[in-house]
């Protein structure tokens, strides 16, 4: 028994030992954003009691009995003075499930909360939950918006792996305790990637969409989409108009999405979002931005071209390679925001920037011309500017 007890104990100790190891910003930055050395989650972060027995009864040779894949695309939230994620969990079976860690930095030394969220279900019940995007609503609630996956009743039996994908929703004002609400009504489309606005616009709820035709393809649907509805109870999308369309020959060629809750600043709502386009290795999922106004949030006012983020080194490999992905953000006080992103379904990351510094990208990235020959052009006009910088001040 005391053999087992100190067997426990130093894999306590082990895991205190890694929780607690500091991170380090990266050397390289391009001015935007400041990437970190190590990832803030990844499965070894979970409690040790969320993967072994314990018991020296039931697992005398203490072995690990339910290990966990994958901790990645998370959503965030500053709650009671900690930098908080509700982290999108997959076990060795492949169910995700959301749980919460918090931080007291948001750089490092996550810690989960002892259990889970237990999500209520409804009376369909979800066979996978993921991707919460948390948004603090003026009507006093935190929503999590998340996409609740079931098994697509029409398909063959031969056929195990079609899905149905649609918006899930809960409500919470502590995070522990979680009411669920019905499923958001979108009629015949799949939704996932949906995001609930933190303002009432002319008194009813804006929700961003992403209607699709299929599970994994868009179809005759895609884009990030907009909605008003009367409640969130029993919500029902009627009116959707699509805001940010996919495009062809850009980052978003096959679908997007957008990432956490916009960010309200002086000069418009500041948005973060994925775009999908195809390659021969398959996939490829990265980060991009714009900015909507502060009248109409739907109404897109600037447009910076290609990614603003894009899957790095060590970030390129993982379960589903080629894939950064991002539900939550943090915008502190002192104007310094958090990002948090997932590379590769695998792991989570943060980045950090400024609200001033994102809006400046924004605001002066040079929007996607379409063509190669527009590309040049807008190059040259940069390069045209600097040379005569360079010269008029002897540095050429
Ligand atoms: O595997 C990459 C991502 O694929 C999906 O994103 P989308 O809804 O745009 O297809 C989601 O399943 C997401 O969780 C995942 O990271």
């Amino acid at each position: 028994m005391s053999k087992h007890i100190e067997k426990v104990r130093q894999l306590l100790a082990d895991h205190e030992y890694f929780l607690k190891q500091k991170n380090e910003q990266q050397a390289e930055s391009n001015g935007v954003i400041q990437r970190y050395a190590y990832p803030v989650l990844t499965r070894n972060h979970t409690p040790v009691f969320w993967r072994y027995d314990l018991n020296p009864e039931t697992n005398p040779l203490l072995l690990e009995r339910q290990g966990i894949n994958a901790t990645f695309n998370a959503g965030a939230i500053e709650f009671n003075g900690q930098y908080c994620v509700v982290v999108r969990v997959e076990g060795d079976d492949r169910k995700s499930f959301f749980a919460v860690a918090e931080s007291e930095n948001g750089i490092d030394n996550f810690r989960f909360w002892d259990y889970p969220i237990t999500l209520p279900e409804t009376d369909e019940p979800d066979t996978n939950v993921y991707d919460m995007r948390l948004t603090r609503h003026e009507d006093g609630w935190i929503y999590g918006l998340f996409c609740t996956e079931r098994r697509d009743k029409s398909a063959p039996e031969a056929d195990q792996s079609a899905a149905e994908a649609k918006c899930g929703i809960a409500r919470t004002k502590d995070l522990v305790n979680w009411e669920r609400l019905a499923d958001l009504d979108s009629g015949g489309s799949q939704q996932r990637n949906v995001v609930l606005h933190p303002e009432f616009i002319d008194g009813k709820y804006a929700l961003y969409t992403r209607p699709q035709d299929g599970f994994i393809d868009a179809g005759k649907g895609g884009g990030i989409g907009w909605a008003l509805l009367e409640s969130m109870e029993n919500a029902k999308v009627g009116a959707e108009k699509i805001i940010d369309p996919k495009t062809y020959h850009t980052i978003k060629e096959v679908k997007n999405g957008q990432g956490p809750a916009p960010i309200k600043t002086a000069e418009g709502w500041l948005h973060l979002a994925h775009g999908v386009r195809n390659t021969a290795a398959g996939l490829r999922y990265v980060l991009y931005m714009f900015m909507t106004s502060l009248e109409d949030p739907s109404k897109v006012i600037n447009r910076p071209a290609g990614h603003f983020m894009a899957p790095l080194d060590r970030e390129r490999i993982g379960d589903v390679s080629n894939v950064l992905f991002t539900n939550g953000w943090i915008a502190k006080d002192n104007g310094e925001v958090l990002i948090y992103y997932a590379s590769s379904d695998t792991r989570l990351h943060v980045a950090t920037s400024t609200v001033e510094k994102l809006v400046d990208y924004c605001k002066h990235t040079p929007e996607d011309g379409l063509r190669s020959f527009a590309s040049v052009q807008t190059r040259n006009k940069l390069i045209d500017s600097n040379l005569e910088f360079l010269k008029a001040h002897g540095l050429r």
